[in-house]
């Protein structure tokens, strides 16, 4: 050993010697972790990952013999990002779940400050009743439960069919824990009182109008369900007017009528359509997001893995993590991030490479 290495040796041990003694007046050498606490660019822990519905509804189905939703009072299957298993968490910030409720079940009022949403993946004819308007559930409807609203879902099929109902619950239960910030409480009452006819809220915000007179205050938007008819039919009519994006195609972000910001104060969300043999350009922001697939087949490759997707299927894209689209069939995709959020803070970036 030279000179030079016993100096620095003793330099070592004589740090690690005043570490220790430090450590129980709980105090920390910020020199010692100040790379890993400010990197050069994200260093999630989060890894990308694909749910395939095909394996997971018998499991769903399963847990109807199980438990009903009113003893669950939310009969869900957590998505839990597998390399942050324990968290309830699909990325650091969002929370996401498939929810079953089978036909005749009530999901019992509640309301909570978590914000929720709800994209139906298989089956229709369920409900959900948020503050007082009823609206009943199709596949690839986009539906908001807001911060602190009244909410009970149920089934009670229509058009004489019952069938089961299943839906991607997005929420901000993460940021909600990180801010310690969150309350709930249970009603007094199963299911609310429907004060107002089905379809009020869409009519009053729902047609680029909005009431002259109007007291709706709400960081979130007063449409609680975004149609997939609707939203379908503006994309289907972009694609035969307009080339799609290279990396995003035709992809479009649901809005807040009285603002023109996100639906929701902590998540985006979005909805794209991939024409058949759509190759896209790699792109990546560092709000990582939650992919539901509507229609059609591809592959994402994420972070150089492949995933191959196709209807109903979930997958999860890592902040900062490169992504590129392929579809093989016309594909519609659903999404959601915490944008606003990062927006808010300034922070938001993105990237469109190759
Ligand atoms: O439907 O109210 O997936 O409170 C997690 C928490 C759904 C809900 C979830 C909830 C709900």
């Amino acid at each position: 050993m030279t000179t030079a290495q016993q100096a620095a040796g003793s330099a070592e041990a004589e740090r690690r010697a005043y570490y220790d003694r430090i450590r129980p007046l709980n105090l920390t050498p910020l020199w010692e972790s100040l790379h890993a606490l400010v990197p050069r660019e994200p260093q999630t822990p989060c890894v990308a990952a694909l749910w395939r519905y095909d394996e997971i509804r018998p499991l769903l189905m399963e847990s109807a013999d199980l438990i009903t939703a009113e003893e669950a009072v939310r009969r869900v299957l957590v998505l839990e990002n597998p390399a942050i298993p324990g968290r309830s968490s699909i990325t650091q910030s969002l929370y996401a779940g498939l929810q079953l409720i089978m036909p005749g079940e009530v999901a019992p009022s509640h309301r909570h400050v978590q914000s929720a949403l709800r994209f139906i993946v298989d089956g229709k004819g369920a409900y959900t009743t948020v503050g007082g308007e009823r609206t009943t559930m199709y596949p690839g409807d986009f539906i908001i439960t807001p911060s602190w609203a009244w909410h009970d879902h149920g089934n009670e099929g229509i058009a004489g069919a019952s069938e089961p109902v299943v839906w991607l619950d997005g929420l901000d239960i993460p940021m909600l824990r990180f801010f310690d910030a969150g309350f709930a409480e249970n009603d007094d009452a199963r299911m609310q009182q429907v004060a107002r006819p089905e379809g009020h809220s869409l009519a009053r915000f729902g047609h680029n109008m909005v009431p002259v007179r109007h007291d709706h205050v709400s960081p979130t938007s007063p449409i609680f369900n975004y149609p997939y008819a609707r939203s379908r039919d503006a994309l289907a009519q972009l694609q035969r007017q307009e080339s799609p994006d290279a990396w995003l195609g035709h992809k479009l972000r649901y809005v807040n009528p009285l603002t023109g910001g996100s639906p929701m104060p902590t998540i985006a969300t979005n909805l794209q359509l991939l024409p058949a043999g759509f190759a896209g350009r790699t792109h990546r922001a560092t709000d990582g997001a939650v992919y539901s697939v509507v229609e059609g087949h591809g592959t994402a490759e994420i972070g150089g893995e492949r995933f191959a997707f196709g209807p109903r299927d979930t997958f999860v894209v890592p902040s900062w993590a490169p992504l590129r689209l392929e579809a093989t069939a016309e594909t519609v995709l659903f999404s959601f991030s915490d944008r606003p959020v990062q927006q808010a803070m300034g922070v938001l970036r993105e990237a469109f490479l190759d």
